[in-house]
């Protein structure tokens, strides 16, 4: 009598067994459709690494005169987080443009110089974020390395934005400490002299704007022995900023990016690569820095040349999928051209697929709204979003980052309002941003595409509310993702001279400069309800209701294509799950990795001079040797 329920209770913890390793191999199975299936490249070609003599032998260099030989380190910096370690993760969110566009300067100058000088480039480049944390051995041992090999060594922080420049700053005083010539380039260093005036003053070298029409100047000084402290554009043409007027180079025969296979494996869509067509942004919003570093004039590369490297992207390195990194592709002058070159190829490669970022006018007139009359504004609006519907596009990055028209108006983003002489009724005014916004996602909607927002808590007409506000209006005009950034005084912007003259920075760290801190006084949030209004947003929009619609339909009743609906859930579980482990989704990656014996030391300049080279100055004051630039190679 006993033997019977104990048999049924045998069955059922049997069945639920069963029933609990079905359910886990079925969820495994839709994490790794999700995660992506074609890590490591599937049946990708491999390319064959070149060692130094090998690239040279390909160069035609080999003769009995000893090729000079230069490894140049490009190395993306992190940043520290909040307990001060180096941020690191297992996969990346996707490669660093600027890495493979420095790769790409060094390939150029091999193929035009490397005979007739008898001198080989050679390239490593270092994503601090995913390839490890470089520790103070890793500085020794790149050192010990080149000298076992023979070569010489040049040390490049590359694409180092405001808050990694601590990071990137410590790395490079510990090279310097080391005797390697060491520089620095990017976007902080570009627009913060300060910043130069301190590197410079410990021999770095400090690389102002884009290097294009650099690169081969900065070789050769190095190669004479003659590295000066600073580099900066004098040939191209001149834009207008923000500010003051800047020289930019021409880019339409510039080398493109350079695909690094051992690279994309680091990444969690390992078929996705970024891709600059264009540079410049014609607009002023007072809190970016892009007008002020690449200036107002849009400069586009050579459409044809475009093309042809996405098509070798695809048929070579296995990509399937492109982040165009142009800060506004509607407004590159060639975007028609490319767009229909992308179409060409798409037929060839189905798989193409892309993502843009582009202003709200690149949809918002596709339609034409009751009362309007069709004008040249909505044919090219029309022509943008079926084009770019067709070549593959799955979805628009747009910032519209605020719905208060007075906040638009005081960042003067005025592309986003309809009332920048402030002549309406605020609650018009209000009325004529969300159904500005609300168009620009419903023509994107209508060709497939997802519409992916940029929105920033903390202008100063916000109030306690505003996450929450915002959270629940995106989701209501239908945007499929938004990135929310705290208001963030980045060096080199009208924002920041603003604040720095009223005395409203209350966080001096560049490290905290990454839009998750809040480092500016509010006139109506204390940090607290700023960070508040920040979580609100978040939680809001990626609450856990719209986290069940969305994968229960896939991201369905939008109108998304099939590609835009598997990228956007992917990349809403991805949000959804980033910032509930407290970090940006755009700052982080995916499995976090601490190494526990490299923690931030210093935090201002000074600090760090003293830290990392203290010893080395002072003794070298003592001994009354000169304590000028010291960036010529040992
Ligand atoms: C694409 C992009 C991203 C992508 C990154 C994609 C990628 N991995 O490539 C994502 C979306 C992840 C992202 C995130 C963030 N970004 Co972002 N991003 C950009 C964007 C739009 C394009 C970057 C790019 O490829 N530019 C083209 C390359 C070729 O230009 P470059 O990096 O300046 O490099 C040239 C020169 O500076 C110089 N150079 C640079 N380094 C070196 C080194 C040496 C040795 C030499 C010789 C020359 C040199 O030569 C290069 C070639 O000409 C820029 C804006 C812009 N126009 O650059 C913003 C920008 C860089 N981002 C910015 C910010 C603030 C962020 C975030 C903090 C959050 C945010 N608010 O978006 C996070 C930080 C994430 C992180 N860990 O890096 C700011 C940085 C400003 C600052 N002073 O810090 C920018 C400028 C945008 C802005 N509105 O101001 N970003
Ligand atoms: S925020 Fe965007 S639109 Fe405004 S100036 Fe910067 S890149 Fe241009």
């Amino acid at each position: 009598m006993l033997l019977a329920p104990r048999g049924e209770t045998l069955m059922v913890l049997l069945i639920t067994l069963a029933s609990i390793i079905a359910f886990l191999a079925f969820a495994a199975a839709v994490l790794y459709w999700l995660l992506g299936t074609n890590r490591y490249g599937g049946d990708k070609p491999t390319t064959l690494q070149l060692t130094a003599s090998a690239a040279a032998m390909r160069n035609g260099v080999l003769n009995p005169e000893a090729v000079r030989v230069v490894r140049i380190y490009f190395i993306k910096p992190s940043r520290y987080d909040d307990d001060g370690y180096v941020s690191v993760f297992r996969y990346g969110v996707q490669p660093n443009n600027t890495l493979n566009v420095l790769s790409a300067l060094n390939e150029e100058f091999n193929r035009h110089f490397s005979a007739s000088r008898n001198v080989h480039l050679e390239t490593i480049i270092w994503d601090e974020i995913c390839d490890g944390v470089i520790s103070p051995a890793t500085v020794r041992a790149i050192k010990e390395k080149a000298h076992e090999d023979g070569v010489e060594l040049l040390i490049g922080l590359a694409g180092v934005q405001s808050n990694q420049y601590p990071r990137g700053r410590d790395l490079a005083l510990q090279f310097v400490a080391e005797g390697m010539t060491t520089m620095m380039g990017g976007f902080h260093v570009s627009g913060y002299p300060d910043s130069c005036k301190f590197l410079n003053s410990v021999g770095i070298t400090t690389i102002i704007g884009e290097a294009e029409n650099l690169w081969g100047f900065i070789v050769e000084d190095f190669l004479k022995g003659e590295l000066k402290p600073q580099y900066s554009v004098t040939e191209g043409i001149r834009a207008k900023t923000g500010q003051e007027d800047i020289m930019v180079p021409i880019i339409t025969e510039a080398q493109l990016p350079q695909i690094d296979d051992r690279y994309l494996t680091r990444f969690f869509n390992p078929s996705m690569t970024p891709l600059d067509t264009s540079r410049g942004c014609p607009f002023t919003c007072s809190y970016c820095s892009v007008k002020n570093v690449m200036g107002r004039t849009m400069r586009s590369r050579e459409p044809n040349a475009v093309v042809e490297w996405v098509r070798d992207a695809m048929r070579y390195h296995g990509i399937e999928s492109l982040f165009l990194v142009d800060d506004d592709f509607f407004r590159s002058p060639r975007w028609e051209e490319i767009l229909t070159g992308l179409i060409e190829v798409k037929k060839e490669y189905p798989k193409l697929s892309f993502m843009m970022q582009v202003d709200v006018d690149a949809s918002c007139y596709a339609n034409i709204a009751e009362g309007e009359t069709e004008t040249a504004k909505h044919r090219r609006s029309k022509r943008f979003t079926e084009l770019a519907a067709a070549a593959g596009c799955y979805q628009a990055f747009v910032g519209i980052e605020s719905l208060n028209p007075d906040n638009l108006n005081f960042a003067t983003k005025y592309q986003n309002t309809d009332d920048r002489q402030h002549k309406m009724k605020i609650e018009e005014s209000r009325a004529r941003v969300i159904n500005k916004y609300r168009r620009v996602v419903d023509n994107w909607h209508k060709v497939g595409v997802s519409v992916h927002a940029g929105y920033m808590l903390g202008f100063p007409f916000d109030g306690p509310d505003c996450g929450r506000v915002a959270a629940q209006t995106l989701k209501k005009i239908g945007f499929d993702i938004v990135s929310f950034f705290i208001m963030t005084p980045l060096p080199g912007t009208e924002d920041q001279v603003r604040y720095t003259k009223e005395g409203d920075i209350i966080d001096w760290d560049f490290n905290q400069l990454d839009s998750q801190h809040v480092t500016l006084r509010h006139p109506r949030l204390d940090t607290r309800q700023w960070m508040q209004a920040y979580k609100d947003a978040f939680t809001g929009f990626y609450s856990i209701g719209r986290a069940i619609r969305e994968v229960l339909t896939v991201c369905g009743g939008r109108n998304l294509n099939a590609e835009s609906r598997r990228s956007t859930l992917r990349q809403f579980c991805y949000y959804f799950f980033s910032y509930r482990q407290g970090r940006h989704p755009m700052v982080g990656g995916v499995w976090q990795i601490r190494r526990r014996d490299v923690r931030r030391a210093v935090i201002s300049d000074d600090e760090a001079l003293r830290f990392y080279l203290g010893g080395r100055r002072f003794g070298a004051i003592l001994r009354g040797e000169p304590d000028g630039f010291a960036g010529a190679p040992a």
